[in-house]
């Protein structure tokens, strides 16, 4: 599924973030960027251990919560990770709703500022993380759209997700910015 916003897209596809051909793939990362499960395992395995080598030069104290910070992407197609950290649900006081968005805001600076055309998203803090993936395709999605009609890039924004279910719930609420 797909939907236009001006000069600026956002795609729905299922499968795996590592395989994806575009300028950006945002990992889904803990705060202290030591790897974990998830996509952030998979993107690890896949890109090999220069990711790693980069983020502990890099960012020895780590990513708060709520941003992301970037590194090259190793045997990836691509030409960066986004280490994004979304929030950890705790019943949705907490200030997660925000924190997911600023997440999501701050990996779409680093692709303007990287001039990247393109950018694959996994649904953050959906996983291990716990954010329910309703509310996380409400909030990532009206992020994503409003950053775009507001600054026409990048061209190209694309969420990769895992399985039926959280294609279905990304689907109903692209599907309902529609009308
Ligand atoms: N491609 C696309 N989506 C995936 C993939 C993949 N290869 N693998 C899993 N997902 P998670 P979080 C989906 O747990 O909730 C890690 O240990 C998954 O089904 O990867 O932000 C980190 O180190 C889910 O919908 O990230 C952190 O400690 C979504 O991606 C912690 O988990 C996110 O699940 C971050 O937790």
């Amino acid at each position: 599924m797909q939907v236009q916003f001006g000069s600026c897209r956002i795609e729905l596809a299922q499968g795996d973030i590592t395989a994806e051909e575009v300028d950006a793939i945002v990992n889904a990362a803990n705060s202290a960027l030591a790897g974990g499960g998830g996509v952030d395992g998979a993107i690890h395995r896949a890109g090999g251990p220069q990711i790693m080598e980069e983020t502990d030069r890099d960012y020895p104290d780590g990513c708060s919560v709520g941003n992301a910070v970037a590194t090259g992407a190793g045997k990836l197609s691509a030409t960066y990770v986004f280490h994004a950290v979304g929030p950890i649900w705790s019943g949705g006081d907490s200030g997660e709703p925000d924190l997911l968005t600023s997440a999501y805001r701050s990996c779409l600076e680093l692709a303007t500022e990287r001039e990247c055309r393109s950018i694959a998203f996994p649904a953050i803090s959906t996983g291990v993380y716990g954010y329910p993936m309703d509310l996380a395709a409400e909030h990532s999605l009206a992020t994503v759209r409003d950053f775009l009609i507001d600054r026409q890039k990048p061209a190209l924004v694309r969420f990769v997700l895992f399985g039926a279910g959280a294609y279905g719930a990304y689907a109903r609420v692209l599907e309902s910015m529609t009308s």
